[in-house]
C-alpha cells in the first residue's frame, strides 16, 4: 500500500517566521493542511487548549467569556472560501517591491466550519454607535519599523463583522484547526485578502473608532505612490484573479494536444468567463468550467484544450472576468507594497 504523502511539500520562502507557499499544480478542488501555503509575521505563539477562553468585549452591553467547549454548542456554520494572501504573485510587479517575495501559491481554499462571529457579537450586546471589531491574534514580536512589541491584531467594519458568512472558525476540512492554521481559534473573512482572517485569535473587542494598528494602518495599505501615501487606501476584498496550473511555466512539450487547466476566483460576486489565449493576446477563446461558477466563495477550475500543432515558443495568457465585470488587466496595478496582483496571467511554453 503506498502511504498518503507525510511531509508538507511546500516552498520555503522563510523559516522564522514561517512563511511558505503551494506549488500551484498540485492544488486541486480543495487544500489539505500539508498543501496549505503559511503565511506568518511572528514565531508561531505558546498556547494550548487548556483553559482557553474567548473574551468578546468593549463597546457592548454585556462582556463575554465564551469557553470553547461552550463556542461548540453555538449554531454553527460552514463557509467554503478561498483564502488569498494579498501579497500572492508579489514578485511579478515591476518595478520590484519589498516584502515577502510570493510566486503564485499564496493561496488555498477549503471548507471553514465555526460560530458566526455575529452570534457572538448579538450575544455581548453591540452598543448604538459601534464602528469596528478588532481581533487580536496570540503572536507577537518586533516588527521591522519599530522598537516595540505588537501582536498580529486586525479589524474589520461592523457591517462585515455582522455578515453572516464571517466566522469564528474551529473546523477546517472537517477537522480542529491544525496549530499552523489557527488552532484552536480563527477568524474567516470571506471575499477578503487573508490578512483579515486572524489566526490564534485572543480576544475580539468592539469599537467606536477607527483601529489604528500597524497591520492596518501600516501595512495592508495600498500605496499607489513611491514617496509619499498620496491615495492609500486600505487592501480590503480579493480582486479578480486567474492561476495556470498546466502547463507549468516554462515547460517543454511535444507538438499535439495538450489540456491548459487552471483556477480563478474573485472578492466579488463569482466568476463569469475565463478566456485564454495561445498567441500572446492576439486571439482570445473561452475556457470551460469543470467546477460551479456559484459555489460559494470558493475558486473556479476551468480548462482549455489546446491544439498546439507547431513548433516553437508560446506565451499563454489567461484573463478572468466576474460578475461584477471586473476583469483582470494589461498591467497591474503597482504600489510600493506590493499588494493585490491581478495582472492577466501569464506563462511561457516550448513546443518542440
Ligand atoms: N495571528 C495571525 N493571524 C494571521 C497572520 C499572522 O501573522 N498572525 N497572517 C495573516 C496573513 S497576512 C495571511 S495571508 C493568512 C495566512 O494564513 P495561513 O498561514 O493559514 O495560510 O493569515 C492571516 N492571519
Ligand atoms: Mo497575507
Amino acid at each position: 500500500m503506498s502511504s498518503p504523502m507525510k511531509r508538507p511539500y511546500l516552498t520555503t520562502l522563510s523559516l522564522t517566521p514561517e512563511n511558505q507557499e503551494t506549488p500551484i499544480h498540485f492544488i486541486n478542488g480543495t487544500v489539505d493542511d500539508q498543501l496549505f501555503f503559511r503565511r506568518n509575521h511572528f514565531s508561531y505563539p505558546p498556547i494550548s487548549n487548556l483553559n482557553y477562553w474567548l473574551p468578546i468585549k468593549g463597546f457592548v452591553l454585556s462582556p463575554q467569556w465564551v469557553s470553547l467547549r461552550d463556542l461548540m454548542k453555538m449554531p454553527s456554520k460552514t463557509v467554503k472560501a478561498v483564502l488569498e494572501c494579498a501579497g500572492d504573485k508579489r514578485r511579478y510587479f515591476e518595478p520590484k517591491v519589498f516584502g515577502e517575495q510570493w510566486g503564485k501559491g499564496a493561496i488555498s481554499q477549503g471548507y471553514w466550519k465555526g460560530v458566526p462571529l455575529r452570534v457572538l457579537l448579538e450575544q455581548a450586546g453591540i452598543r448604538e454607535g459601534a464602528k469596528e471589531v478588532v481581533v487580536e491574534g496570540h503572536d507577537f514580536g518586533k516588527r521591522t519599523d519599530t522598537d516595540s512589541i505588537h501582536s498580529f491584531t486586525r479589524s474589520i467594519p461592523i457591517d462585515k463583522a455582522l455578515h453572516q458568512d464571517t466566522i469564528v472558525a474551529y473546523e477546517y476540512n472537517g477537522r480542529p484547526l491544525t496549530f499552523k492554521h489557527g488552532f484552536p481559534l480563527r477568524l474567516i473573512v470571506p471575499q477578503w485578502y487573508a490578512m483579515a482572517s486572524v489566526k490564534w485569535i485572543r480576544q475580539i473587542r468592539v469599537i467606536e473608532s477607527s483601529f489604528e494598528g500597524p497591520f492596518q494602518t501600516v501595512d495592508y495599505v495600498y500605496y499607489p505612490n513611491k514617496e509619499n501615501t498620496e491615495g492609500a487606501f486600505p487592501v480590503t476584498t480579493m480582486n479578480v484573479n486567474s492561476t495556470i496550473q498546466k502547463p507549468l511555466d516554462m515547460a517543454v512539450l511535444d507538438t499535439g494536444k495538450h489540456k491548459i487547466e487552471g483556477i480563478a476566483w474573485t472578492g466579488g460576486g463569482y466568476i463569469t468567463k475565463v478566456e485564454i489565449s495561445t498567441n500572446n493576446g492576439e486571439n482570445w477563446s473561452e475556457t470551460k468550467f469543470s467546477s460551479d461558477t456559484e459555489n460559494g466563495y470558493g475558486w473556479v477550475k476551468w480548462v482549455y484544450q489546446w491544439l498546439a500543432a507547431k513548433k516553437g515558443e508560446y506565451t499563454i495568457l489567461a484573463k478572468a472576468t466576474d460578475s461584477t465585470n471586473r476583469v483582470q488587466p494589461d498591467t497591474p496595478f503597482w504600489n510600493r507594497k506590493g499588494y493585490g496582483y491581478n495582472a492577466i496571467e501569464k506563462i511561457k511554453v516550448k513546443i518542440e
